[in-house]
């Protein structure tokens, strides 16, 4: 089943079973046309090889063609040779004309991206927001789309989802970092706590957490300043203000995202990965799937990092922000 808002959050609100209504079909279908749309570079990366491969019979050449096409698309070396090595045996076994193989291919790109922990255990894809207040930490080289994502989600959340959503500014770095968030908070209708230009980051991440506490807010979104990942003191910065943000309240940040620009490739990978030894990531947000061609890092990020895609970004406006659905990302990548 593809993924909706519904299905990425888990709420405390009891679970309705709805039929999916004409209208939840036209959406879906709508979010479909936009994330292939989103993905159309990387997928005449791919495509132009998947298209001339499939029409007539393979030879040793066709496969090593594929395999390029896909690093090409940096799902990274390992990603295709695996998934390269599984369709050239499928046709070993079985007779598969064009649409089969397509098929077939739509599927090992959908487990892959779907990922799985070190014991092959499904990763938890979901975004946990029972907790009162939930408290979210977005993490992120600069640009890489942080305060544009909490933009988004608080909207979606607030207004999609009514429910009362804090932010908290504490990108204290730079003047315009707090003026661009607080510029997202008034779209989206939302509080925001602030901290003076230079003001102490975990400084900031306290009064919001203690705010959101005292007001009984469901989510506190939570941005931080983008730094450079081989800047040590910067990342023990941000491991401080987890830090405060957890002596304040137990089990907070309940969930870290990361943001990942997709448009860098394999070298969002070395990213994610710096990343995620300063802070436990739970999730990344892969941004301006749009306009990039190296879309398919959603895949190596899935099998080399193990942490879930959650969240995409296919546009710049206040609802290009979508549930990253596995299965619906390798339609869109080979269709
Ligand atoms: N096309 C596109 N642009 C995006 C997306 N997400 C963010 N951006 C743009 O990327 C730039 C940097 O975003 P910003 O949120 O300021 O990054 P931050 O430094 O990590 O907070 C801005 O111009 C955003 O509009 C996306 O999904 N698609
Ligand atoms: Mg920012």
């Amino acid at each position: 089943m593809a993924r909706d808002w519904e299905a990425l959050f888990v709420t405390a609100a009891a679970e309705v079973e709805e039929e999916p209504g004409e209208e939840a079909e036209e959406e879906r279908r709508g979010a479909f046309r936009r994330l292939r749309e989103s993905l159309r570079a990387t997928r005449q990366a791919i495509g132009s090889e998947v298209a001339g491969t499939f029409g007539r019979t393979l030879v040793e050449h066709d496969w090593e063609a594929l395999e390029e096409a896909l690093i090409m698309a940096d799902v990274g070396a390992p990603v295709a040779a695996s998934i390269t090595a599984s369709l050239e045996a499928s046709v070993r076994r079985e007779t598969l004309d064009a649409d089969a193989l397509r098929e077939r291919l739509a599927g090992l790109l959908a487990e892959i991206a779907r990922g799985t922990d070190v014991d092959g255990a499904p990763l938890i894809d979901t975004i946990d927001l029972r907790a009162q207040p939930t408290v979210v930490l977005m993490v992120g080289v600069n640009g890489t789309g942080k305060t544009t994502t909490l933009g988004k989600l608080a909207w979606q959340l607030h207004q999609g989802m009514g429910m009362r959503v804090l932010l908290g500014a504490a990108d204290t770095f730079r003047a315009a970092a707090t003026e661009q968030l607080e510029a997202w908070a008034q779209r989206a209708d939302c509080e925001i706590v602030t901290g003076a230009s230079g003001a102490d980051p975990g400084a900031v991440a306290f009064e919001a957490v203690t705010r959101a506490r005292a007001e009984h807010y469901d989510v506190l979104l939570i941005d931080t300043a983008g730094r450079l990942h081989n800047q040590e003191p910067l990342m023990a910065e941000l491991a401080k203000v987890r830090r405060v943000i957890s002596r304040q309240l137990e089990g907070a940040p309940h969930e870290t995202l990361l943001a990942l620009d997709a448009t860098t490739g394999q070298n969002g990978l070395r990213q994610a990965d710096q990343f995620a030894q300063a802070v436990a990531i739970d999730g990344i947000v892969l941004t301006k799937l749009d306009g990039s061609a190296k879309g398919g890092v959603a895949l190596a990020i899935a099998r080399e990092l193990r942490i879930p895609v959650k969240l995409i970004g296919v546009g710049e406006a206040i609802d290009d922000l979508r549930p990253f659905d596995a299965e619906e990302y390798a339609r869109a990548l080979v269709e």
